[in-house]
């Protein structure tokens, strides 16, 4: 296994010295927001889970080769190339790293190399979920079948509306997996600190958060664990501004006839050229709140003792 596996100096350091690690995704830097703001997006994450007292892994797949813990240079080079480079979801990941064919890993894949390098806690931006018409198209997010079987801990924006957020809960509920809202009994809904829907707990520290997640090991309940982080009150958007544009944007994706993988990068990127940049500006935003709850969570867990 070791041999598909390459740590950078930083990762590897804190794997031996017991400091707790953070684990980001790569697609979100080629997929899910424009170059250069998704280099300097990327950097600034990493940045932000340091001085919360863990040290960020970025995840991706780079020449056969499962990386944990990017260069610079690596990170310029996934944001550069775009949409360029494949998105990579758990079936990816074989064919990839068999055929040295670069990936940016979604939800799921950086679930799953973080849990093989030993990593916990993970922060994004959003996971993919049950898609609105899911009822027909079957298009239900790779993530959430990760989330039902691999131990890693999700910190997230709660759940985009450009997805059906009442069955995502319901399928997530199905899968055993816990939704807790980080101070909030509402399921944040990425864009707008709430929706109609209701978290399964609140927790009000990232000390208790650790806590339930290192119970969850204990009890070999296997699977993973979402943590909803509402987006920062200065940057969240009213829901009827937002909502036309996700309505536009899916109602043109339709027409265009885009499908399977290509819908999220499709939504994210018209919602976007829809709201001028505002959605950027949140989306960024409430990643950076992400990673810092992901780095205090990490850190608890480090600290927690039998
Ligand atoms: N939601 C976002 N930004 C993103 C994604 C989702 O707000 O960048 C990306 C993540 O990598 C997620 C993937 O795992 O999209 C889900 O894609 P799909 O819906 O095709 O499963
Ligand atoms: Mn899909």
């Amino acid at each position: 296994m070791n041999k598909y596996i390459e740590f950078n100096e930083e990762v590897l350091h804190a794997t031996e010295n017991e400091i707790s690690i953070v684990a980001l995704e790569s697609t979100i830097i080629s997929h899910g927001m424009p170059y250069p703001k998704n280099v300097e997006t990327a950097m600034r994450c990493e940045a932000i889970v340091r001085e919360n007292g863990s040290v960020p892994a970025t995840i991706a797949i780079l020449n056969g080769k499962l990386k944990v813990g990017l260069s610079k240079d690596e990170l310029n080079y996934l944001g550069k190339t775009g949409t360029q480079i494949v998105k990579t979801s758990r079936r990816d990941i074989a064919v990839n790293v068999a055929n040295k064919i670069d990936g940016a890993t979604t939800v799921s894949a950086t679930m799953y190399i973080a849990s093989l390098a030993g990593i916990k806690v993970f922060a994004t931006g959003g996971i993919g979920g049950v898609h609105r018409g899911a009822e027909t198209s079957f298009d239900i997010s790779a993530d959430l079948e990760e989330l039902a079987i691999t131990n890693v801990l999700v910190v997230c924006a709660g759940i985009k509306s450009i997805l059906d957020l009442g069955l995502t809960m319901e399928y997530l509920e199905t899968k055993g997996v816990p939704v807790i809202g980080y101070q909030t009994k509402k399921l944040p809904a990425f864009y707008s600190r709430t929706s109609d829907f209701n978290v399964n707990f609140q927790i009000d520290t990232p000390k208790e958060i650790a806590n339930v997640l290192k119970t969850k090991l204990a009890l070999s309940l296997n699977g993973g664990m979402l943590v909803t982080n509402p987006i920062p009150e200065e940057y969240s958007l009213e829901n009827e501004f937002i909502n036309k544009a996700i309505d536009q944007a899916l109602l043109e994706m339709d027409q265009l006839g885009i499908k399977g993988k290509e819908q999220t990068p499709y939504l994210l990127g018209k919602v976007v050229e829809l709201t001028d940049g505002k959605s950027l500006e949140s989306n960024i935003a409430l990643v950076y709140n992400n990673c810092q709850l992901a780095s205090k969570i990490s850190a608890e867990l480090n600290a927690l003792t039998d």
